[in-house]
């Protein structure tokens, strides 16, 4: 099954925001085989954000993501990557559409609340560099096949 790697950002740990925001992605029907809280340093931003090196974004962005505790979370389920990334909505909370974790509680690009791997073989990067294979409890629910027929 498939599985994809969540962050959730400084700002959504210190505006008390861990709850609402998991909960939305465990009532799409995602489970959650990983969990962990971290602080992330200068290496492991720049290594999880190399591909945004160039961007005139990077900095800040890696100042951000590196000024508080974050929540790191790997979830699975059928085609978790898209449910995950539309569950966050578009990457400028001004632009998510309401109903999404984005729309519903970001204002600004730079303040946007989570991160979801874009694509299956960018989870599988992202989530070998926050987890250890043995952090990754898989298939443990009984109740999938009331949310995925097969
Ligand atoms: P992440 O990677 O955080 O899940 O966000 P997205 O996948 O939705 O968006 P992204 O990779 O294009 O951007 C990564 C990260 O950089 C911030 N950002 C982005 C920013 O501060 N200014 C910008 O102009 C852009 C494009 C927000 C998310």
């Amino acid at each position: 099954m498939e599985k994809t790697l969540v962050l959730l950002k400084p700002d959504t740990l210190q505006r008390s925001l861990v709850g609402p925001i998991i909960s939305r992605l465990e009532q799409r029907g995602l489970t959650i085989i990983g969990l962990k809280l971290l602080q992330m340093d200068n290496a492991l931003a720049s290594k999880h954000y190399s591909a945004h090196e160039d961007k005139p974004f990077f900095r800040p962005l890696v100042e951000f993501i590196t000024s508080g505790p974050i929540v790191a979370i790997a979830l699975q389920g059928k085609d978790c990557v898209a449910v995950v990334r539309n569950t966050m909505g578009s990457t400028n909370p001004v632009e998510a559409n309401l109903g999404t974790i984005r729309g519903d509680f970001g204002i600004d690009i730079g303040r946007n609340l989570i991160h979801g791997s874009d694509s299956v073989e960018s989870a599988q990067t992202e989530l070998g560099i926050f987890f250890d294979k043995s952090e990754l409890l898989e298939e443990y629910k009984d109740i999938s096949s009331w949310v995925i027929e097969s």
